[in-house]
């Protein structure tokens, strides 16, 4: 296990500094609601007992210089905003530093990051790393940002660093109880505990495949982002709807209206055809954050909408079965979740299906890939007394790929 006292050390040593402050910044699992937050539909992770620890000194010079110990090289970040050269790991820390500009402009620091949350997908580390970067220099800036505004701006960091995440694992790292889940949603945005009831236990599973958000993960993820808005423009026209941009399946209408009409969506389809089809603007479908799909190149459509808009019902199914304590019911929906991301939203391999059969045959409620999938981490629902035979069965799938129960935490701290 990491502590506090790994990145305090390594602060030390690479920049000879004590810390001001120290950020405590959880991963997540995912119970259910997946690939609906950039959909504006609902969401129930939690914070998990693994963690980045953020170590930061402020400086007088106008940069920010970062340590991994997961990492390497040192990310040199200048104050001006002039580091879009930033790859990997550092573009990351250059999206944070870039949307502090307002805060203590001048002001310098000096942060080391350890920990021992794993990456490689599904856990939130690049979340985790962003918000508590930001936590971590708003300390030391004396800044004042509430966990919101930070939630919101890590999220836009992550944007500009390629993928066109939908904000729930900055919101859950920002806003985490201990022992609940966090249902959160989007339209309008609001989040609320949800107790976690006795005799509930959780395993996390790696499947042994990285999905990293550097590369084809990235691609896959933000073409499933783009599926939904090509399917959202074309069901907004079939309903009449004038829509609102960047379009959202959640803000259209009501989810049972729009799921009367999804079956008839055709499978796949290019900004181009049906920006024309639905006479809307081919910049206004395409355009991410930073950069854009490119206009002739095939989406996921109909798939894409099934699973999100049945996924948005078994969030509101987990969470009305936690809150009458059946574990039972609660473990279908993971199921239900699993086989959704399987045959409609294909981002899952064969390894996260079997390992998630083989957590199943364990003894687990129900069990499912956690994050965006195409590879990365799965997540069973158990009994306490099934954990290790859960966690036997993940590594005889994986071939001992690391297997670890998981405890609902709080939110980031500073101390
Ligand atoms: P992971 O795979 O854990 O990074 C990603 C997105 C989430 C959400 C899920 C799918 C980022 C940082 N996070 O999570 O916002 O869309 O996929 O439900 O991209």
């Amino acid at each position: 296990m990491t502590t506090a006292h790994d990145a305090q050390a390594l602060l030390q040593e690479t920049f000879g500094m004590s810390p001001a402050v120290t950020v405590r910044a959880p991963g997540r699992v995912n119970l259910v609601g997946e690939h609906t937050d950039y959909a504006h539909l609902p969401v129930l992770p939690m914070a998990i007992d693994r963690a980045l620890q953020v170590a930061i000194a402020p400086t007088d010079d106008p940069a920010v210089r970062v340590v991994s110990a997961g990492f390497d090289g040192i990310a040199e970040l200048p104050r001006d905003g002039g580091s879009a050269a930033a790859r990997g790991w550092q573009a990351y820390a250059a999206g944070v530093v870039q949307r502090m500009n307002d805060v203590a402009p001048g002001c310098g620091a000096v942060v080391a990051v350890a920990g021992d949350l794993p990456h490689g997908g599904g856990l939130s580390s690049s979340s985790a790393f962003s918000v508590g970067l930001m936590a971590a220099l708003d300390a030391a800036w004396d800044g004042g940002l509430d966990r919101d505004t930070i939630a919101k701006r890590a999220a836009e960091a992550e944007r500009t660093a390629g993928v066109e995440t939908g904000g729930m694992d900055q919101q859950v790292i920002a806003h985490a109880l201990a022992g609940h889940a966090l249902r959160i949603d989007f339209y309008p945005f609001q989040h609320r505990p949800v107790p976690l009831p006795a005799g509930l236990a959780f395993v996390v599973a790696s499947s042994g495949e990285d999905a990293p958000k550097g590369g084809a993960a990235r691609d896959a993820y933000n073409g499933r982002v783009i599926g939904m808005r090509l399917a959202t423009a074309v069901l907004a026209e079939k309903l009449g709807v004038e829509p609102s941009f960047p379009l959202r399946l959640g803000d259209i209408a009501e989810i049972d209206v729009v799921d009367l009409l999804a079956e008839e969506l055709q499978p796949h389809g290019t900004v181009k055809e049906i920006g024309d089809q639905a006479r809307i603007p081919i910049s206004k479908l395409a355009r991410f954050s930073v950069g854009s799909w490119e206009i002739d190149r095939p989406a996921p459509v109909r798939g894409v909408a099934l699973h999100i808009l049945s996924e948005a019902e078994r969030v509101n199914a987990a969470v009305a079965a936690l809150e009458a304590g059946d574990l039972k019911a609660f473990g279908e929906t993971l199921n239900g979740s699993h086989q959704s991301l399987r045959e409609h939203m294909e981002c899952s391999t064969g390894r996260l299906d079997k390992l998630c059969a083989a957590m199943r045959r364990a003894g687990a409620f129900g069990a499912r890939l956690t994050g965006a999938g195409f590879g990365g981490h799965a997540l069973a629902a158990c009994p306490p007394g099934a954990v290790d035979g859960v966690i036997e069965a993940a590594q005889g799938v994986t071939g001992g790929a690391p297997a670890f129960p998981v405890e609902a935490s709080g939110g980031y701290e500073v101390v």
